[in-house]
């Protein structure tokens, strides 16, 4: 029978924690270095190659001309038979609230923020667009199924957020082309 080690002073103990802590503290500050390395790298590479299609527009004068005044809003028929649907967000509503689409064609959205950053989604699809004033989102779509769905915001904008949600209504095609005939822009907005 061999004698069991000494169990190790109080020196030793306190050099064995500290090696553990400094070993940990090093892993902890890789961590780190690592993020630092790739948010340089992001903004580094974002600065250098840009996104190949930006559209800005001026969020203060979206009422006064251009694309997104009050008169040009909501869906229009274009002459190649798709549907453009441009919308505002502004706390704390959508302007249109009720957007109304055919179904079974190409759909284009495009939308921006007259305030602040606001969610665009639509219930039970794939469409999720983020409003950030001053810039243009735009999304192609096409639905297959009639009927309702809910478009609530989905970025906190402020005190109002909860309430801040739009419909939107697709419609047969042939519908649609009645209640679009003759009006320059349509929507369900009662
Ligand atoms: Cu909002």
């Amino acid at each position: 029978m061999t004698e069991p080690p000494p169990p190790p002073s109080h020196d030793e103990g306190a050099e064995r924690i500290e090696g553990i802590e400094r070993r940990w503290a090093m892993v902890g500050i890789g961590v780190l270095l690592v993020l630092v390395v790739v948010a340089a790298f992001a903004g580094i590479h974002q600065a250098a190659m840009p996104q190949s299609r930006v559209e800005i527009v001026d969020p203060l004068r979206l009422h006064l001309s251009g694309e997104f005044i009050d008169s040009n809003l909501g869906s229009a028929v274009e002459p190649d038979g798709s549907v453009t649907v441009r919308a505002i967000g502004q706390e704390y509503s959508f302007t249109p609230s009720c957007i109304l689409v055919p179904r079974d064609t190409p759909i284009t959205f495009r939308a921006t923020s007259a305030d602040v950053v606001h969610g665009f989604l639509i219930d039970g699809t794939d469409i999720n667009l983020m409003l950030v004033p001053g810039y243009i989102s735009s999304l192609r779509a096409r639905f297959e199924t009639l009927g309702e769905r809910y478009m609530p915001c989905h970025e906190f904008c402020g005190t109002g957020h909860e309430g801040m949600w739009g419909r939107i209504k697709v419609v047969d095609k042939a519908v649609f082309a009645q209640m679009a005939a003759g009006a320059k822009r349509v929507s369900c907005v009662k």
